[in-house]
């Protein structure tokens, strides 16, 4: 069911001649989720460069009933911006609004539009000697809206939260048109409901995020970035403690690493070596962020690790000497999820469970992949300080990846299962699209499922609005 002539001509119309792709190279890549799960199809995507163009396009979609799939930077995990196979939808890319409306370093705010690349935003930031602390390893591509719609963690979210924690307010065009102007950056505003979260995660099935008001944060003058060896999980949880408790959480990054994942980077990442002289079952990569004024903090934080090493919390640690070193640590943390996909197929996991429980489900966890997988690796890596962990197998070494991926809805039935009796979450931070739909009735509260029915139905009563992903 395509998209009739007279209206994607009204369509090219508001965007003009750079503001529309319709040849079929140009459309390929929007075609296709970022794990390569989906394959839709679409005859334009509209390239808008304004909020304008965007209410204008909303407004004749919303008439003529026709599904808006919007689209930033790609790089979801769960198909939550690739269209439907029947053309019957238009994709819509934000990635010619990259504008920095307003940089305002004594209110540590800025207003960027949503197709600012994340690595623009930053530099923007650090431009006027403030941090937007949103950190991802495809920051290089993806775009502020996508991190909005998809509330994007990253690893910075123990010291500075999720997008959710990193606006103050948001411009967004309705499914009918209108534009909710909410980009007032003001840390206080208690004027009704707040409509702005409503919007971050939604993943494009309410309305389109044209624009963000930012918080900044002060750089931190100097790094501490360590990457540890530690015997277990469980002693990890201690040492972030001892390292919160010791620095007043200036922890900004915490990520367990698994002995499995260094020998895939190793094996499969040039440039990578082992900091360590002496293989360990887990590691650590951390950093803590500081100012000027706590210059002497470096050597107490050092110190403090050697006391850590007495108490067995650490079983050797590799103090970043400079910022090559920094990177490298760095690399052996960013490249686990192209390294595993180079290893083969993956069955993946992005599930929490509160911190002080997340060594336990490691070892319950295992046993039952082992149970599941037999000879399958289980890859469990992440972000140990927000209790998210990404817990994937690769398949047995020299197996079968066609038999072993056959393998998968089983066995993420089962740790969804496990991390239900945990009371954690089935999707800690890549969301929902349109591959978890079925685990979100499954697990989700009765009642967060009918009251977000009534949300959808309320604003995109047409259901316009990025079909298919969610509900
Ligand atoms: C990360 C990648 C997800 C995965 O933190 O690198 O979000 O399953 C992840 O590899
Ligand atoms: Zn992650």
């Amino acid at each position: 069911m395509s998209i009739d002539a007279a209206t994607l001509d009204r369509l090219r119309a508001i965007v003009g001649p750079h503001g529309y792709l319709d040849r079929p190279s140009d459309v390929e890549p929007f075609l296709v989720d970022h794990r390569k799960l989906y394959h839709g199809a679409t005859t334009i995507v509209l390239r808008p460069d304004s909020t304008e163009q965007v209410a204008a396009i909303m407004k004749l979609c919303n008439e003529a009933r026709i599904g808006v799939v919007p689209v930033g930077g790609n790089t979801s995990y769960c198909g939550g911006a690739t269209p439907s196979g029947d053309g019957s939808q238009i994709v819509l890319s934000l990635a010619r609004m990259r504008r920095i409306r307003t940089l305002d370093p004594a209110n540590y705010t800025m207003i960027a539009e949503a197709g600012c690349v994340l690595a623009e935003i930053q530099a923007a930031a650090a431009s006027v000697d403030r941090l937007f602390p949103m950190s991802l390893g495809s920051e290089g591509s993806c775009q502020l809206g996508g991190n909005l719609s998809t509330n994007a963690g990253g690893t910075a979210v123990l010291r500075y939260g999720m997008m959710r924690d990193l606006v103050l307010g948001l411009e967004v065009v309705l499914p009918d048109g209108r534009v909710l102007d909410g980009l007032k950056p003001l840390r206080k505003d208690n004027t009704g409901y707040d409509l702005r979260d409503l919007f971050i995660g939604a993943e494009g099935t309410l309305g389109i995020i044209t624009a963000a008001a930012c918080k900044l944060f002060s750089r931190p003058a100097w790094a501490l970035t360590a990457f540890v060896g530690v015997p277990d999980p469980h002693a990890a949880v201690t040492l972030l403690s001892r390292l919160r408790a010791f620095t007043s959480d200036a922890v900004t990054t915490f990520e367990l690493v698994p002995r499995v994942a260094l020998d895939l980077i190793l094996q499969h990442i040039p440039a990578t070596s082992d900091p360590l002289d002496r293989s360990h079952p887990w590691y650590v990569l951390l950093e803590i962020g500081m100012g000027r004024g706590a210059a002497a903090a470096r050597e107490s934080i050092e110190a403090e690790l050697a006391v850590a090493l007495e108490a067995g919390e650490i079983t050797d640690a590799a103090l970043a000497a400079s910022e090559a070193q920094r990177e490298m640590f760095w690399r052996l943390r960013e490249t686990i999820p192209e390294a595993q996909s180079r290893e083969g197929a993956s069955i993946k996991h992005d599930i929490s469970v509160t911190t002080s429980e997340l060594p336990r489900f490691i070892v319950e966890g295992a046993a039952l992949v082992a149970r599941l997988a037999p000879g399958a690796r289980l890859v469990s890596y992440g972000h140990l300080g927000d209790g998210n962990l990404h817990f994937n197998l690769s398949p047995p070494r020299g197996g079968n990846n066609e038999e072993f991926a056959r393998l998968a809805p089983q066995v993420n039935r089962a740790v969804h299962d496990l991390v239900a009796r945990y009371g954690g979450s089935f999707s800690a931070e890549h969301g929902i699209g349109q591959l978890k739909r079925g685990e979100l009735l499954r697990y989700k509260n009765p009642v967060a499922i009918e009251l977000m029915r009534s949300i959808k139905q309320a604003v995109d009563p047409n259901g316009i609005m990025n079909p298919g992903k969610v509900l």
